[in-house]
């Protein structure tokens, strides 16, 4: 497969990842017992129009980074899973506006998951890895993670708080697009949740930085900043097509080298700003 230039991927990106939310109105959640749970409003209703937001990985790099104030000058800022902000401001800020958490950590993480409040601040978003190509009945049925309790307890304790579920379809339409780009072939599983956040905030935001997703020179075998614990699978991958994913970023990085180098960071335009 040859690799395609940056605008055209980004075209592509653009027009074949449909980014949406589950709603009220998709079989099998059109059910009056799901309309209580579901969010009445879009993602983009409650969001509204972002300008320059920031996507903040969980990588062992960001710490000491002292990009903080950097990351909390943005519109808006997306983070992951259980990453943490209390006692690291310093290196990745205090705005949360977006978390994006995957169907595991809402399932076998469900206590702390329903009792830390750090789950309590902005608009949450859970994604589980759907069969390949999968239509929702069938994903429903069979999830890799049945969240589908959890989502509701958590909805029931914290009715106010935002909580969507992303469409998996996006995963896999994302998943294609990597495939197509990469010279390997790449093994079916999903995006890591780093690639599909990136995604969503560029249908959401003018533009878009991300924060040590491409490693700096702070680059390290530690996984999270949070975190004591070494794995060089954190930043490489091993389930998830992070190298590719990794490298479909570096290509349409609108950014400099030395943003990379020193800062972690990538810019990417909004998709309302790719002209194709
Ligand atoms: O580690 P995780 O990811 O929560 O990290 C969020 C995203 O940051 C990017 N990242 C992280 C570490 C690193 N050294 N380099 C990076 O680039 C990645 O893009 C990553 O997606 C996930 O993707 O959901 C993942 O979740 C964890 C775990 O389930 C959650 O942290 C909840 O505890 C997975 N780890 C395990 O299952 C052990 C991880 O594989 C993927």
């Amino acid at each position: 497969a040859a690799k395609l230039s940056p605008e055209k991927l980004l075209c592509q990106l653009r027009d074949r990842v449909n980014v949406t939310m589950i709603q009220g109105s998709d079989g099998p959640f059109d059910t009056s017992e799901w309309q209580q749970y579901l969010p009445g409003k879009s993602l983009n209703e409650t969001v509204g129009r972002l300008g320059r937001c920031a996507v903040v990985s969980s990588a062992g790099s960001l710490k000491s980074s002292h990009l903080g104030q950097e990351i909390d000058s943005h519109d808006a800022v997306l983070r992951f899973n259980g990453a943490p902000i209390r006692g690291f401001q310093e290196d990745v800020g205090q705005k949360t506006t977006i978390r994006l958490v995957n169907s595991q950590l809402v399932t076998v993480e469900e206590q702390q998951f329903l009792r830390e409040a750090l789950y309590n601040t902005g608009i949450l978003i859970v994604w589980d890895p759907a069969p390949y190509h999968a239509e929702i009945h069938e994903w429903y049925r069979k999830p890799d993670y049945n969240f589908f309790e959890s989502y509701k307890s958590y909805r029931s304790i914290h009715p106010e708080q935002p909580f969507y579920i992303l469409n998996p379809k996006m995963q896999w339409q994302l998943w294609d697009i990597l495939q197509e780009n990469s010279l390997e072939h790449i093994q079916p599983n999903p995006p890591s949740s780093g690639m599909l956040g990136i995604v969503i905030m560029m249908t959401l935001c003018d533009e878009v930085d991300v924060y040590e997703f491409l490693p700096s020179k702070r680059q390290t075998d530690v996984c999270h900043y949070y975190q004591k614990f070494h794995d060089r699978a954190c930043t490489m991958g091993a389930y998830h097509p992070l190298l590719f994913e990794k490298n479909l970023v570096k290509h349409i990085n609108q950014g400099t080298d030395e943003d990379i180098y020193t800062h972690g960071k990538v810019t990417l335009p909004g998709f309302r700003n790719v002209h194709c």
